[in-house]
Protein backbone atom coordinates (compact mmCIF):
# COMPACT_ATOMS: atom_id res chain seq x y z
CA UNK A 1 0.00 0.00 0.00
CA UNK A 2 1.50 3.56 -0.65
CA UNK A 3 1.89 5.44 2.00
CA UNK A 4 1.23 9.33 1.18
CA UNK A 5 3.83 10.48 3.85
CA UNK A 6 6.61 8.41 2.80
CA UNK A 7 5.55 9.18 -0.45
CA UNK A 8 5.97 13.10 -0.58
CA UNK A 9 9.26 13.40 1.60
CA UNK A 10 10.85 10.37 -0.60
CA UNK A 11 9.71 11.44 -3.85
CA UNK A 12 11.55 14.84 -2.53
CA UNK A 13 14.52 13.67 -1.52
CA UNK A 14 15.10 12.07 -4.65
CA UNK A 15 14.78 15.13 -6.57
CA UNK A 16 16.46 17.09 -4.66
CA UNK A 17 19.18 14.94 -4.63
CA UNK A 18 19.35 14.42 -8.40
CA UNK A 19 19.25 17.91 -9.13
CA UNK A 20 22.45 17.98 -6.11
CA UNK A 21 24.26 15.44 -8.40
CA UNK A 22 23.71 17.21 -11.72
CA UNK A 23 24.32 20.60 -10.28
CA UNK A 24 27.47 19.35 -8.91
CA UNK A 25 28.31 16.80 -11.74
CA UNK A 26 29.08 14.46 -8.85
CA UNK A 27 31.09 11.61 -11.14
CA UNK A 28 29.89 7.75 -10.36
CA UNK A 29 33.54 7.93 -8.72
CA UNK A 30 32.03 10.38 -6.07
CA UNK A 31 29.23 8.95 -6.16
CA UNK A 32 30.98 5.36 -5.25
CA UNK A 33 32.70 6.98 -2.31
CA UNK A 34 29.44 8.33 -0.89
CA UNK A 35 27.91 4.96 -0.90
CA UNK A 36 30.94 3.58 0.30
CA UNK A 37 31.44 5.72 3.02
CA UNK A 38 27.75 4.88 4.50
CA UNK A 39 28.69 0.95 4.57
CA UNK A 40 31.99 1.78 6.38
CA UNK A 41 30.10 3.85 9.23
CA UNK A 42 27.91 1.55 9.69
CA UNK A 43 30.72 -1.45 9.53
CA UNK A 44 33.15 0.85 11.70
CA UNK A 45 30.59 0.30 14.51
CA UNK A 46 29.73 4.23 14.73
CA UNK A 47 26.19 3.46 13.91
CA UNK A 48 24.31 6.32 13.13
CA UNK A 49 27.05 8.90 14.37
CA UNK A 50 27.34 10.41 10.81
CA UNK A 51 23.84 11.52 10.26
CA UNK A 52 23.31 12.20 13.82
CA UNK A 53 26.17 15.23 13.71
CA UNK A 54 25.43 16.54 10.57
CA UNK A 55 20.94 16.28 10.81
CA UNK A 56 19.90 14.96 13.94
CA UNK A 57 19.23 18.29 15.75
CA UNK A 58 17.49 19.28 12.62
CA UNK A 59 14.75 16.80 13.01
CA UNK A 60 14.49 17.33 17.20
CA UNK A 61 13.97 21.18 16.33
CA UNK A 62 10.87 20.15 13.99
CA UNK A 63 9.05 18.10 16.95
CA UNK A 64 10.03 21.15 19.71
CA UNK A 65 7.99 23.30 17.40
CA UNK A 66 4.93 21.29 17.46
CA UNK A 67 5.16 20.36 21.81
CA UNK A 68 4.94 22.25 24.77
CA UNK A 69 6.80 21.26 27.68
CA UNK A 70 11.07 20.75 28.33
CA UNK A 71 12.39 21.12 24.44
CA UNK A 72 14.04 17.40 23.06
CA UNK A 73 17.69 16.98 22.02
CA UNK A 74 19.77 14.66 20.06
CA UNK A 75 19.87 10.87 21.00
CA UNK A 76 23.17 10.65 19.19
CA UNK A 77 24.05 7.00 17.64
CA UNK A 78 24.99 5.55 21.38
CA UNK A 79 21.80 5.08 23.24
CA UNK A 80 21.13 1.26 24.14
CA UNK A 81 17.63 0.03 25.14
CA UNK A 82 17.19 -2.31 28.52
CA UNK A 83 19.94 0.04 30.56
CA UNK A 84 19.83 -1.71 34.39
CA UNK A 85 16.86 -0.90 36.46
CA UNK A 86 18.81 1.15 39.78
CA UNK A 87 17.99 1.15 43.50
CA UNK A 88 16.47 3.72 45.54
CA UNK A 89 16.33 6.63 46.10
CA UNK A 90 19.55 7.36 46.00
CA UNK A 91 20.45 6.23 42.65
CA UNK A 92 23.89 5.81 41.40
CA UNK A 93 24.71 4.48 37.49
CA UNK A 94 26.77 1.28 37.68
CA UNK A 95 30.09 2.21 37.39
CA UNK A 96 34.04 0.48 38.17
CA UNK A 97 35.03 0.81 41.83
CA UNK A 98 37.72 3.26 40.66
CA UNK A 99 36.05 5.18 38.57
CA UNK A 100 37.33 8.37 36.92
CA UNK A 101 35.90 11.16 37.13
CA UNK A 102 34.18 14.19 39.68
CA UNK A 103 31.22 12.38 41.45
CA UNK A 104 27.99 14.37 39.69
CA UNK A 105 24.87 14.40 41.28
CA UNK A 106 21.84 15.15 38.65
CA UNK A 107 18.61 15.66 40.27
CA UNK A 108 15.09 17.05 39.56
CA UNK A 109 11.47 17.12 39.41
CA UNK A 110 9.38 16.19 36.42
CA UNK A 111 6.13 17.89 36.09
CA UNK A 112 3.17 18.41 33.95
CA UNK A 113 2.76 21.59 32.42
CA UNK A 114 0.95 22.68 34.76
CA UNK A 115 3.33 22.10 37.58
CA UNK A 116 1.53 19.18 38.64
CA UNK A 117 4.10 16.49 39.69
CA UNK A 118 4.63 13.40 37.30
CA UNK A 119 5.46 10.50 39.45
CA UNK A 120 7.01 7.07 38.12
CA UNK A 121 8.41 8.55 34.89
CA UNK A 122 10.98 5.98 33.75
CA UNK A 123 14.62 7.47 33.28
CA UNK A 124 17.00 6.61 31.34
CA UNK A 125 20.18 8.14 31.75
CA UNK A 126 23.64 7.41 29.58
CA UNK A 127 26.84 9.34 29.78
CA UNK A 128 30.50 9.20 28.78
CA UNK A 129 33.15 7.88 31.41
CA UNK A 130 36.06 10.61 32.06
CA UNK A 131 38.02 9.72 28.52
CA UNK A 132 34.86 10.32 26.34
CA UNK A 133 34.36 6.97 25.92
CA UNK A 134 30.65 4.85 26.42
CA UNK A 135 30.01 1.68 27.12
CA UNK A 136 29.23 -1.72 24.73
CA UNK A 137 30.31 1.33 21.81
CA UNK A 138 33.98 1.74 23.03
CA UNK A 139 35.77 -1.37 23.87
CA UNK A 140 37.28 -1.76 27.52
CA UNK A 141 34.42 -0.70 29.91
CA UNK A 142 32.17 -2.84 31.89
CA UNK A 143 28.94 -3.52 30.15
CA UNK A 144 26.17 -0.90 31.27
CA UNK A 145 28.98 1.51 32.93
CA UNK A 146 26.88 4.78 33.45
CA UNK A 147 24.15 3.65 31.65
CA UNK A 148 20.61 2.90 33.99
CA UNK A 149 17.20 3.41 34.64
CA UNK A 150 15.05 4.19 37.88
CA UNK A 151 11.84 6.39 38.25
CA UNK A 152 10.50 9.38 39.65
CA UNK A 153 9.23 9.62 43.27
CA UNK A 154 5.92 10.29 44.45
CA UNK A 155 6.80 14.09 44.05
CA UNK A 156 7.98 13.57 40.46
CA UNK A 157 11.61 14.41 42.15
CA UNK A 158 14.49 12.40 40.50
CA UNK A 159 18.39 11.59 42.18
CA UNK A 160 21.33 9.76 40.18
CA UNK A 161 24.92 10.08 40.69
CA UNK A 162 27.24 9.59 37.98
CA UNK A 163 30.72 11.59 37.51
CA UNK A 164 30.98 14.58 35.44
CA UNK A 165 31.14 13.66 31.23
CA UNK A 166 34.39 15.65 29.73
CA UNK A 167 33.70 16.94 26.16
CA UNK A 168 33.23 13.79 23.69
CA UNK A 169 35.66 14.09 20.75
CA UNK A 170 34.03 12.34 17.45
CA UNK A 171 36.52 9.45 16.66
CA UNK A 172 38.81 10.53 14.19
CA UNK A 173 40.14 7.48 12.45
CA UNK A 174 36.37 6.29 11.65
CA UNK A 175 34.41 7.19 8.55
CA UNK A 176 32.61 11.00 10.12
CA UNK A 177 36.31 11.41 11.32
CA UNK A 178 37.68 11.48 7.60
CA UNK A 179 34.74 13.56 6.29
CA UNK A 180 35.16 16.16 9.85
CA UNK A 181 38.87 16.23 8.82
CA UNK A 182 38.12 16.92 4.87
CA UNK A 183 36.08 20.01 5.62
CA UNK A 184 38.70 21.15 8.24
CA UNK A 185 36.10 21.09 11.56
CA UNK A 186 36.69 20.23 14.58
CA UNK A 187 35.82 17.04 16.61
CA UNK A 188 34.04 17.99 19.79
CA UNK A 189 30.90 18.06 21.27
CA UNK A 190 30.35 20.08 24.63
CA UNK A 191 30.11 17.65 27.65
CA UNK A 192 26.76 16.39 28.10
CA UNK A 193 24.19 13.63 29.88
CA UNK A 194 22.11 12.03 27.88
CA UNK A 195 18.19 11.17 29.65
CA UNK A 196 15.30 9.69 28.05
CA UNK A 197 12.12 10.10 30.05
CA UNK A 198 9.08 7.65 29.68
CA UNK A 199 5.59 7.98 30.94
CA UNK A 200 2.69 5.27 30.15
CA UNK A 201 0.49 8.31 29.01
CA UNK A 202 2.92 10.98 27.64
CA UNK A 203 4.68 8.57 25.67
CA UNK A 204 8.87 9.35 25.36
CA UNK A 205 11.01 11.98 25.25
CA UNK A 206 14.51 12.81 24.41
CA UNK A 207 16.92 15.10 25.90
CA UNK A 208 20.53 16.07 26.93
CA UNK A 209 21.89 18.26 29.02
CA UNK A 210 25.10 20.59 28.80
CA UNK A 211 27.26 22.55 31.69
CA UNK A 212 26.84 26.16 31.70
CA UNK A 213 31.03 27.41 31.10
CA UNK A 214 32.79 24.25 29.57
CA UNK A 215 34.02 24.66 26.48
CA UNK A 216 32.19 23.78 22.67
CA UNK A 217 29.33 25.50 23.74
CA UNK A 218 29.07 27.61 21.09
CA UNK A 219 30.44 25.15 18.69
CA UNK A 220 29.45 21.65 19.32
CA UNK A 221 30.14 19.48 15.84
CA UNK A 222 26.84 18.43 16.14
CA UNK A 223 25.23 21.80 16.71
CA UNK A 224 22.70 20.32 19.25
CA UNK A 225 23.29 22.61 22.24
CA UNK A 226 20.10 24.66 22.81
CA UNK A 227 20.12 27.23 25.40
CA UNK A 228 17.03 25.65 27.75
CA UNK A 229 19.57 22.38 28.57
CA UNK A 230 22.28 24.33 29.50
CA UNK A 231 22.06 23.54 32.92
CA UNK A 232 24.65 25.30 36.07
CA UNK A 233 26.30 23.00 38.22
CA UNK A 234 28.25 23.30 41.69
CA UNK A 235 31.09 22.10 43.44
CA UNK A 236 30.30 20.64 46.63
CA UNK A 237 33.06 20.46 49.16
CA UNK A 238 30.89 20.41 52.64
CA UNK A 239 32.38 16.73 54.15
CA UNK A 240 28.66 16.76 55.77
CA UNK A 241 26.91 16.72 51.79
CA UNK A 242 29.61 14.61 50.45
CA UNK A 243 28.67 11.72 53.58
CA UNK A 244 25.15 12.11 52.55
CA UNK A 245 25.74 10.83 49.15
CA UNK A 246 28.89 8.06 50.41
CA UNK A 247 31.03 10.29 49.48
CA UNK A 248 34.17 11.34 50.74
CA UNK A 249 35.70 13.68 47.58
CA UNK A 250 33.96 16.77 46.67
CA UNK A 251 31.00 16.49 43.84
CA UNK A 252 29.35 18.67 40.96
CA UNK A 253 25.65 19.27 41.87
CA UNK A 254 23.35 19.84 38.59
CA UNK A 255 19.27 20.30 38.74
CA UNK A 256 16.85 19.85 35.84
CA UNK A 257 13.17 20.18 36.04
CA UNK A 258 11.79 18.38 32.89
CA UNK A 259 8.48 19.83 32.03
CA UNK A 260 6.41 16.71 30.45
CA UNK A 261 3.62 17.73 28.08
CA UNK A 262 1.96 15.21 26.13
CA UNK A 263 2.62 14.85 22.28
CA UNK A 264 0.09 17.01 19.88
CA UNK A 265 -1.87 13.71 19.42
CA UNK A 266 -2.30 13.00 23.13
CA UNK A 267 -4.80 14.60 25.11
CA UNK A 268 -3.75 15.54 28.87
CA UNK A 269 -6.68 13.71 30.09
C1 LIG B 1 27.67 11.43 21.17
O1 LIG B 1 27.79 11.13 22.44
C2 LIG B 1 26.62 12.12 20.79
O2 LIG B 1 25.75 12.49 21.74
C3 LIG B 1 26.45 12.47 19.45
C4 LIG B 1 25.30 13.25 19.00
C5 LIG B 1 27.36 12.10 18.54
C6 LIG B 1 28.42 11.38 18.93
C7 LIG B 1 28.58 11.03 20.24
FE1 LIG C 1 26.69 11.62 23.68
Amino acid sequence: MINNRVLTVVEDLERTLVEFIRKHRVTHAEYRAATDLIIAEVQAGEMSLLFDVFLEAAATDVGNQDREGSVEAIEGPFYLPGAPWLEGPRHVLPQRPDEAGIPLVFHGQVTTEAGKPLAGVELDLWNADAKGLYSQIHPGIPDWNLRGRFRSDDEGRFEVRTIVPPPYEIPKDGPTGTVLNALGRHFFRPAHLHVKLRHPHFGERTSQLYFEGGPYLDSDVANAVRTELVITAQLVEDPELTARYGLDVPFVDARYDFVFAPSPAVSDG
